[in-house]
């Protein structure tokens, strides 16, 4: 079964206040303001002004909790500091932030709600010496189609409301989700004998990164793999990869038949990396491997789904999450094995005498044969005389034998008989072709060669001594 459709992605935009880039500290307008050159992407404020205080990493020696920018609730004013999501009701939400106080321990709370009717969910009091961090979930009730999530201001050492409550590295959004999605190339229908390349893009559908992501891909039934395929065509680590466990990234697994990649950010020999949401870089990663197209499949289609594990470790214990791709079908066309054998009843005769040939064709499979046709045309030295066939009809002008339709299994015979007509080695070939592909043409041909001596004559004196 596929995995079914990720619920909306919620992920807060410039969570960890990187952007824009500031100096020491600037107080700059909110997203909101779009006229203004320089303003803060993603954040809203309650303030009259619009105006949000950002820090620079080491700024009176408060050191960033991520990256190297933080934020201070409060600017010029008390207020609260928003965004507002999208949201799918049912969907689980998860936040972590970094909080701390500015001249000592000042106490901040988070809402979460609709606009206008949040609902306080936690309330945090940190001091000046380090950054306190909390994690926590949020279901989104029913109808709650936008979703706020807020910081609110309580209380600030100093008495001033408008100085204090450091954020940073926030996040509030949704579980990891990855997306599979399989193609193979070419899509056919394909031949016995063809090779298929599998392509297998993996995206993070979710807000939160998609940790420890290993991709396993069981060879399709009907199919071999072709030894040193695996390739990471795009994101963390591309390039070539080896067939053996241990060395790197990928590996095939020739007692399971599969194929394993470990893939993301830091992925290793060892295990999977971490895969951000489509919106971060890399905005997914993409694996492809070979397989050649087994005899057996012939006719029959080859299916194939790629399944994903990975981690969503939003919260405190990692919760194990799977993906599986889509279904990838790939037609193969009939395929028959033709056989051509010949023999003559004798391989020595004289001259005026008959060769008799019998030449058969076999269907070895694994699908029926249609159009099958036997070539064998008669040397010089050999004139015609009969032909019986099992099915079809031997044309002694062209040397066609047009068997027609051979099911799988049969066999169809010919008993050609010719006159010698002169002494000499007469060597003569049959060969069968069908309309279907041959997965071995090196047995659609034999030959049979005959002896043709002189005719003895009553006058010839070597006979009479004889
Ligand atoms: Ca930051
Ligand atoms: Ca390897
Ligand atoms: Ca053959």
């Amino acid at each position: 079964m596929t995995t079914p459709p990720a619920p909306l992605r919620v992920s807060l935009v410039n969570g960890s206040f990187e952007q824009p880039t500031v100096t020491g500290v600037e107080i700059l307008p909110d997203s909101s303001q779009t006229q203004a050159p320089k303003r803060v992407p993603g954040w809203l404020t309650t303030a009259s002004d619009h105006m949000i205080e950002l820090w620079q990493t080491g700024f009176n020696g408060v050191p960033s909790a991520d990256g190297v920018q933080f934020a201070e609730l409060n600017a010029n004013q008390v207020s609260t500091l928003y965004q507002d999501l999208p949201t799918t009701p049912g969907t689980k939400l998860y936040w972590r932030l970094y909080h701390r106080g500015r001249l000592g321990s000042d106490t901040m709370a988070l809402d979460i709600g609709a606009p206008g009717a949040t609902v306080e969910q936690r309330r945090m009091t940190d001091g000046n010496t380090a950054w306190g961090y909390y994690t926590g979930t949020y279901i989104v009730p029913a109808g709650q189609t936008l979703t706020r999530f807020a910081f609110r201001s309580v209380s600030a050492a100093g008495g001033n409301r408008s100085i204090g409550n450091f954020l940073d590295g926030i996040f509030f959004g949704t579980a990891p989700y990855v997306v599979l999605t399989k193609t193979a190339v070419p899509a056919g229908p394909l031949d016995v004998g063809d090779a298929v390349t599998y392509r297998i893009t993996a995206q993070n559908e979710g807000g939160g990164a998609a940790d420890n992501l290993v991709l396993t891909d069981a060879i399709p039934a009907g199919t071999t793999y072709l030894p040193g395929s695996l390739h990471i065509v795009d994101g963390p680590n591309a390039g070539a990869k080896t067939d053996a466990q241990g060395d790197d990234q990928a590996y095939y697994d020739a007692g399971a038949n599969k194929v394993v990649f470990n893939l993301g950010n830091g992925a290793t020999a060892a295990g999977g990396g971490s895969l951000p949401n489509t919106e971060t870089l890399p905005a997914g990663t993409t694996v492809e491997y070979r397989v050649t197209i087994d005899r057996a499949s012939g006719g029959k289609q080859i299916s194939n789904t790629a399944t994903a594990t990975y981690e969503n470790r939003l919260s405190g214990t990692p919760e194990p999450l799977t993906s599986t791709s889509n279904e990838q079908i790939t037609d193969v066309k009939p395929a028959a094995d033709l056989v051509a054998t010949k023999s003559a009843d004798a391989t020595t005769v004289t001259v005026g005498q008959t060769v008799t040939y019998r030449v058969a064709v076999h269907n070895a499979g694994p699908n029926d044969a249609t159009g099958v046709t036997v070539t064998d045309q008669l040397p010089d030295g050999l004139a015609f005389l009969s032909a019986d066939a099992t099915s079809g009809s031997y044309d002694p002008a062209t040397g066609t034998w047009a068997v027609g339709d051979l099911a799988e299994g049969a066999t169809a015979t010919l008993v050609l008989r010719a006159k010698a007509t002169k002494a000499g080695m007469v060597t003569n070939t049959a060969t069968a072709t069908g309309n279907e592909k041959d997965p071995d043409p090196t047995n659609n041909t034999d030959t049979v060669a005959v002896c043709v001596e002189p005719a003895r004559s009553c006058c010839d004196p070597c006979a009479t001594q004889m």
